[in-house]
């Protein structure tokens, strides 16, 4: 009986799914992502934007704390790993895309909320990044930089792959919306916005970034493994134009990605 009525959700959660278009928002550290996604949610009733869970990596303490035993000693609490990452990448890159990659499993698996079931059209579901850009922009990177070695490597991509086959449809994208500027472009706006943790980054690391974006969703030279994600559309967005105070830009914005939903 258990697991009748268990099914029976699954069809339900898949069958609500069915009925929403998901997108995943990519691009380079800082080139706006939450703010296009701000401006997608109040785009119309039927969006519904989940943003990346960063302060989720800078307190791991706070974020694990209903699924684990409390440290018995401050010496024990768990720290920033967004921090941890940059200080030492060697250490702890491995580590970070075991724990992004998981937020992010957990939000593409949530069902979509009720509102947007009930919205009419299309509804649509954004995330801002993807299990998809863990592993073919992130994870990739870091194994190119040497901060990732080999064997984590190949444990990383035998889980992810694993995962993403486990639950395929639930965690599947529609489409991909890439917000594309500059690495120079990214770098002022990172250094305006002076996220603590971001202060040691160069820009040769955004380039490199910018270039893994480039090679996936444009040239598409990145082998990917799965095979909704082989042709899946990709809409390119000028993410140099400063569209946060441009009210003409934003509507010009909103109306490539509601055509693109078409
Ligand atoms: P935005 O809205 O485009 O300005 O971007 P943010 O700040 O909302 O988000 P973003 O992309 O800058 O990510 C927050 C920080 O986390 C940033 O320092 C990059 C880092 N990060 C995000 N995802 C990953 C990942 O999968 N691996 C690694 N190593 N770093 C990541």
């Amino acid at each position: 009986l258990q697991h009748s009525s268990q099914g029976h959700a699954n069809n339900q959660t898949l069958d609500a799914m069915a009925r929403v278009k998901r997108l995943s928002i990519e691009g380079n550290i800082a080139v706006g992502k939450s703010t296009f996604a701000r401006l997608l949610s109040n785009a119309g009733r039927n969006w519904e934007v989940t943003p990346e869970p960063v302060s989720k990596w800078q307190n791991v303490e706070e974020a694990t704390s209903q699924i684990r035993q409390p440290a018995s000693s401050p010496q024990q609490t768990a720290g920033n790993l967004l921090q941890m990452m940059y200080q030492d990448p060697k250490r702890w890159s491995y580590t970070f895309q075991t724990f992004s990659c998981m937020s992010r499993m957990r939000t593409q698996l949530q069902p979509p909320p009720a509102r947007l079931l009930q919205a009419g059209d299309v509804a649509v579901q954004v995330y801002e990044r993807s299990i998809y850009s863990d592993r073919y922009i992130f994870a990739q990177n870091m194994f190119e930089l040497g901060s990732i070695n080999s064997t984590e490597w190949a444990v990383y991509q035998d889980w992810h792959s694993f995962l993403v086959e486990q639950f395929g449809p639930k965690v599947q994208l529609e489409g991909i919306i890439y917000l594309r500027a500059s690495p120079q472009t990214c770098m002022e706006r990172m250094s305006g916005r002076g996220r603590e943790e971001e202060q040691g980054i160069q820009l040769e690391y955004l380039e490199a970034l910018h270039k893994q974006h480039d090679n996936w969703l444009i040239n598409k030279s990145t082998k990917v493994h799965f095979d909704h994600l082989k042709n899946i559309p990709v809409l390119v967005l000028d993410g140099s134009l400063e569209f946060e105070s441009d009210s003409e830009m934003q509507a010009k914005f909103i109306t490539e990605v509601t055509n693109f939903l078409k």
